[in-house]
């Protein structure tokens, strides 16, 4: 059997810029420290890094409202740095995948500058305007309603009419039926994948095309409607997400990514729905390449969860297509919180990221058990959360209770290097651009790197064991059927070619002997420092372990 390509093998990290490492003493995360990484992110065994927005910007979204498509913030460093990061990188074996923000750019961008100013400027029709509904202009085109809850259409008084944002104000969408904004956005696409990105990852692609005719959503709430209630989604969405004409774009974008080889490039887009909808995007093998399964977040943590789960992922994304594992990332509460900051459970986390079939997203931190950090709504640098601050309480208590983060700032803080001042993130004596979690003292980098037990050194074993088995980087998985083992165990086999692995997971807080439900014997790898040897066909499985295990 040939292995795939590597985008489909891989296991990525993500990095946020501002928060990853300050080298000049701003407060403030730079390009200059992901490269002062790069040894120690190989060494971790991470394959991919995605680098979240550094272009210019005025950081309103901290980075997702872009101003120049071609230029870097200068917070973060200058063009020179992003090559030394993509060559250093490369060096090293590693991939780089930049974010790429294509539905909307900053208010500050000079095309909506020019956009904005006249009814009759050329790049009017750049962005989505309309005049009100009424004569006399102010009540809004239709009821559509932004990502994030209220309307999402904007009064301009200067030219009185409408502009459309799916996310926040200062974030207006551009318009992709228009061919000079698709070449445009190409153009970018293809400079920075000329440049030697490996890929990108597409900022809220679902939302590129909306309904032509600008018609009202059949139902519309101020509340934000859960993922989990896809109706209500649907509804609330229906003239605003997941357009046919943006399932036909992602086709373009992947011949333009097409145009580049050695090595081939990779599409990932964010996308929000059920995975079975979601398909569509990648289905085909001519469209996006993968996009994020956000459902891993949801899952109650047990056995039967998570067998649901991995059904669902098999079932709805059948190969070639790729699933994605995804416990967090910029815009949500950290897999800690959900599991109660219990090392063991988070290693077993990653163990189902690291075993499953798919390709494993690893926000930074998430590999030493960060926490959030809760800071005032009323201070918070990010957007949402000044936003929010003024919800009535109930809705707030609603929106929390669904798992949305009211306040992002929350798991962006700096990234926990040491237990030196400011956690090694920026130098002693500055003061990094959001406090450091207090956490910090014992939950940092130096101190997992001393115990053997710790979070780290688990995520190190198994990328480690990954790189030498293809089962675990591109076979097919099988689940055992549940009354081969106890409710509480999860087991499946991975195999590819001749190369087969079992893999038992155990979601429960107690030691139990199981027998091995295949002719796998030999332990590889727990997510204990050392795994129990197997004696007489029988695993000894300690709290929340698990084991892989090969023939
Ligand atoms: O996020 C899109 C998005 O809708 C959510 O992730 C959202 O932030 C969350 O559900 C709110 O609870 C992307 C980026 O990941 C995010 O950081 C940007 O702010 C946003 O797009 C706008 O570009
Ligand atoms: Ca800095």
């Amino acid at each position: 059997a040939e292995l795939p390509p590597w985008w489909a093998r891989t296991t990525v990290y993500q990095i946020y810029p501002r928060s990853f490492l300050d080298t000049n003493g701003d407060g403030i995360g730079d390009l200059p420290g992901i490269v002062r990484k790069l040894d120690w992110l190989r060494d971790l065994g991470v394959e991919t890094l995605w680098i979240c927005p550094f272009y210019r910007s005025p950081q309103q979204d901290l980075g997702y409202d872009i101003s120049d498509y071609d230029d870097v913030a200068p917070e973060y460093g200058t063009m020179d740095d992003v090559r030394r990061l993509v060559d250093e990188a490369h060096a090293r074996g590693l991939r780089v995948v930049a974010d790429m923000v294509l539905n909307h750019t900053s208010i500050e961008h000079p095309w909506f500058q020019e956009s904005r100013s006249s009814r009759t400027n050329p790049k009017r029709n750049w962005y989505l305007w309309r005049p009100g509904k009424k004569p006399g202009g102010k009540a809004p085109p239709n009821n559509w309603r932004s990502l994030v809850g209220p309307r999402g259409w904007h009064w301009d008084p200067r030219t009185e009419e409408w502009y459309w944002a799916s996310f926040l104000p200062f974030q207006p969408d551009l318009d992709y039926r228009n061919p000079e904004v698709q070449e445009a956005m190409l153009g970018v696409v293809r400079r920075w994948l000329a440049f030697g990105f490996d890929g990108l990852r597409l900022d809220i692609f679902h939302a590129l095309f909306k309904d032509e005719r600008f018609e009202d959503n059949p139902f519309s709430t101020r509340i934000l409607p859960s993922e989990d209630d896809p109706d209500g989604f649907f509804q609330s969405y229906r003239r605003t997400l997941h357009h046919p004409e943006t399932i036909t774009f992602a086709r373009t974008l992947r011949r333009v990514a097409d145009e580049f080889q050695d090595p081939p490039r990779f599409l990932v887009g964010e996308v929000f729905g059920q995975p079975g909808a979601l398909r569509r995007y990648s289905e085909g093998g001519d469209g996006l390449h993968s996009v994020f399964l956000f459902k891993a977040m949801r899952a109650p943590f047990t056995a039967a969860g998570f067998r649901e789960l991995v059904s669902e992922f098999e079932r709805e994304m059948r190969a070639p297509l790729v699933p994605t594992w995804v416990f967090g990332n910029h815009d949500r509460s950290r897999r800690g919180e959900r599991l109660g900051h219990h090392p063991e459970r988070e290693k077993l986390c990653a163990a189902v990221q690291l075993t499953a079939r798919g390709i494993p997203f690893v926000y930074y931190g998430e590999e030493i058990g960060m926490r959030d950090l809760e800071l005032p709504l009323a201070t918070a640098r990010d957007p949402l959360a000044r936003m929010y601050r003024f919800l009535p309480d109930f809705v707030a208590r609603r929106l929390h209770a669904a798992g949305v983060l009211l306040n992002r700032d929350a798991c962006r803080t700096p990234m926990q290097w040491s237990s030196a001042p400011n956690a090694g993130f920026s130098p002693p004596g500055a003061v990094p651009w959001l406090p450091v979690h207090p956490a910090a003292e014992l939950v940092n980098v130096e101190a997992e790197e001393r115990d053997p037990a710790s979070i780290l050194h688990c995520y190190r074993r198994l990328l480690r064991l990954r790189k030498t088995r293809p089962a675990l980087q591109a076979g097919a998985l099988e689940l055992y059927p549940e009354r081969a083992l106890p409710p509480e165990v999860l087991a499946y086999r991975r195999t590819f070619g001749d190369d087969v692995v079992d893999v038992l997971l155990h979601f429960d807080d107690a030691t139990r002997r199981v027998r091995i439900p295949g002719n796998c014997s030999a332990a590889l790898a727990s997510t204990y420092p050392a795994p129990l040897p197997i004696r007489d066909g029988h695993a000894v499985l300690r709290p929340y372990e698990a084991l892989v295990l090969g023939p």
